[in-house]
């Protein structure tokens, strides 16, 4: 890196980094334009995860920096509490126009973490406005990532982002397993047809806890933190149908699948299983300024809205919900991934990806490969003794071999933007090739 025009590294904590680490090994972006970023030292990698599953749509859209600077000029920043701006009431009636059938009020956030944590606080109130006030449990998912806040991290599975705050977490909360088993799935191509009797589980669960204490269901469709872990044939319609029979809602924590990642609008569509609820977030805004929210089923929504009209329906709600600036992206956003059919494209591009993934079967270390939509997985073979070097050292490779990747643990996700070009995708998987014959 070039030295010279390094900034401090030493005030920004970094989220989710090995922080002292990065400060010894940094590499910084500097531009993105399309498919692509720029490093510091004037390097051109491919954005292999769209962000972090953010910008289907590319860098440096024209038409959302438009849509910006004439927002912030016009009205940079107005309260939603009492008052309104019309952007917000416009986005959210797109998104709803989006979603399924039904689902059509939608409640904004600035991030998929608040995102869950507003779902899980409607599903409660719901119950409780229906007079169920005992219905207060929720349950998660071993190995899902709801984000951060205290709802996510309670419902979450992944055992590292709770062990630490286990005193935090909230009480009434079970997890049904996660449904990868490799001896069953390895190399599986899209839904897995085994492990749909996984979902069998949350009778259990309910024969355990009661379904009266029961307010909610959460699942990832498609888990993507943990690795993409697609969901077993008839595994979510099994889910559907125990929280219908039961009176438990089910709520699509959509984050990653939201707006086209796997080749329909929401996962709910192309999986063809309604939810009551869907949490979105990133690519709303193609990653560009922060935005959030829950798409609620009109009767949930309903049920609150009782009471003298004066009352305030909801307590609950950021400054920042529904900021003018995150609507203008987001109407911009979403009007270009319609005008320019980019999930029709993102539909197109998935047989390739899928083609191009499992051809690296054979290569060294690969333990699995999974996909479905625009994503895909490689598990790599941990290093005795070093669980995680392996992948960082084929991330290490990647930027020298021009992609950008993303690792946890021992396996590597790819989930390129949809503006991808089949070349992109071709010589996404050629690099990744090399890297793989690189590692030791
Ligand atoms: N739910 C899901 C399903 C997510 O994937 C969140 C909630 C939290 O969103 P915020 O906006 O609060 O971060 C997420 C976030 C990765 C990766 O590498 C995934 C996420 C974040 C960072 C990295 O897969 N997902």
């Amino acid at each position: 890196m070039n030295t010279a025009q390094t900034p401090d590294l030493s005030s920004f904590w970094m989220p989710f980094t090995a922080n002292r680490h990065f400060k010894h090994h940094p590499h910084l972006i500097v531009a993105g334009q399309g498919a692509y970023f720029t490093l510091h030292d004037g390097r051109r990698v491919f954005d292999c995860l769209s962000g972090l599953w953010c910008t289907p749509l590319g860098h440096g859209r024209p038409e959302i920096t438009d849509a910006v600077r004439a927002q912030l000029a016009e009205l940079d920043f107005a309260p939603t509490f009492q008052v309104g701006h019309p952007k917000a009431f416009e986005l959210a009636s797109r998104i709803a126009r989006w979603a399924p059938d039904g689902l059509n009020r939608v409640f904004f956030s600035n991030s998929g973490s608040e995102a869950v944590d507003s779902a899980l606080k409607i599903a409660i109130a719901y119950h409780q406005a229906r007079g169920d006030a005992r219905r207060v449990r929720i349950i998660g998912r071993e190995r899902a990532y709801h984000g951060v806040g205290i709802g996510g991290i309670s419902a979450g599975g992944i055992a590292v982002n709770r062990r630490t705050f286990g005193a935090l977490a909230a009480p009434f909360v079970d997890h049904l397993p996660h449904t990868h088993d490799p001896a069953q799935m390895r190399f599986s191509r899209g839904q897995p047809a085994w492990g749909a009797h996984l979902a069998d589980v949350l009778e259990r669960l309910i024969a355990l806890h009661d379904a009266s204490t029961i307010a909610a269901v959460i699942v990832e469709p498609m888990q993507g933190s943990t690795g993409v872990i697609v969901p077993p044939v008839g595994y979510l319609d099994k889910l559907r149908e125990i929280c219908t029979r039961h009176g438990i809602l089910l709520i699509f924590d959509e984050v990653i699948t939201g707006f086209g990642r796997l080749g329909a609008n929401f996962a709910a569509q192309r999986l063809n299983v309604t939810p009551d609820m869907i949490v979105f977030a990133k690519a709303v805004t193609n990653g560009t300024v922060p935005l959030g929210g829950v798409i609620v089923e009109q009767s949930i929504h309903d049920a609150l809205m009782h009471g003298p009209d004066q009352t305030i329906e909801l307590f609950h709600g950021y400054t920042y919900s529904g900021h003018p600036v995150a609507c203008a992206a987001g109407l911009a956003a979403l009007e270009v991934m319609e005008r320019e059919r980019l999930i029709e494209r993102a539909r197109d591009l998935a047989p390739i990806l899928e083609q191009e993934a499992h051809a690296l079967r054979e290569e060294p270390h690969v333990a699995d490969i999974r996909n479905i939509g625009l994503a895909a997985a490689i598990d790599l073979t941990p290093r005795p003794g070093a669980p995680g070097a392996r992948a960082r050292a084929a991330f290490e490779h990647g930027i020298d071999a021009g992609l950008l990747l993303r690792f946890t643990g021992d396996t590597l996700a790819v989930a390129p933007p949809f503006i991808s070009s089949e070349e992109d995708i071709c010589r996404m998987f050629a690099a990744l090739r090399g890297v793989l014959r690189r590692l030791d």
